[in-house]
């Protein structure tokens, strides 16, 4: 069995964007502010600093089991943490190949950034991904490298093909308090931040913008 996995707000973090806050502080203020679920990402931390990281937000997330917490890339890290789940991108390890270390009782969510992508995702065993990140929505400094954005209309095009294949489609990339209401119109269960929710002066009050900017289509 799963954990439960609300994506409506799905805060991915950025330690040096929460710098000089300690992420797991920054985490849980967004969290009360309206985040549903959280992804601890750090491109620059060590393996064992990535461990201590994961461990400091689920420490912090420990009166609230209902939001998941799940780790970008590092299995070995999730497992050892206990964490909820993992994230891959496309050139991280196989999605079944994660699946088999992480068992059937965590989450996995896969990047896909073109329909190429996603068809391959829906082509894998029923039950190895969980969600696919649509990504990027927009261009974002954040991830240079992710590229151009997809567009709304793409995103929501891949948004159906996911959905017909009995997965979770999340959106990252760009989306910020402006952009949470369009991006959710395009149909995903749930929209993803980085800075607009890190970078941000008080995290708790970007984290309960956002929430009311795409309540009212994640609630369709
Ligand atoms: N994957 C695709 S875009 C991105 C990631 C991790 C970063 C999104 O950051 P922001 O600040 O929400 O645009
Ligand atoms: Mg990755």
């Amino acid at each position: 069995m799963r954990p439960p996995f609300d994506p409506t707000l799905y805060l991915v973090t950025d330690t040096e964007l929460c710098s000089p806050r300690p992420v797991a502080d920054v985490v849980r203020a967004a969290v009360a502010g309206g985040v549903t679920a959280v992804q601890v990402r750090d491109k620059h931390a060590s393996r064992r600093d990535l461990l201590a990281l994961t461990r400091a937000v689920r420490d912090a997330l420990a009166d609230r089991p209902d939001v998941p917490v799940v780790v970008n890339d590092a299995v070995d890290v999730a497992l050892l943490a206990g964490a909820d789940g993992v994230h891959v991108g496309q050139d991280d390890l196989p999605a079944v190949e994660v699946r088999a270390l992480l068992g059937p009782d965590r989450l996995l969510g896969l990047s896909v950034e073109s329909a190429d992508d996603l068809a391959t995702a829906l082509r894998l065993p029923p039950g190895t991904v969980d969600v696919v990140g649509l990504s990027p929505v927009w261009a974002t400094p954040t991830k240079p490298e992710a590229g151009p954005g997809l567009g709304l209309e793409a995103v929501g095009e891949l948004v159906r093909t996911a959905h017909a294949g009995g997965l979770l489609a999340v959106a990252i990339g760009g989306i910020d308090a402006g952009r949470a209401a369009a991006a959710a119109a395009t149909g995903v269960d749930g929209v993803c931040v980085v800075s607009a929710v890190c970078a941000a002066a008080d995290p708790h009050a970007a984290a309960a913008t956002l929430r009311a900017a795409i309540s009212p289509a994640a609630a369709r």
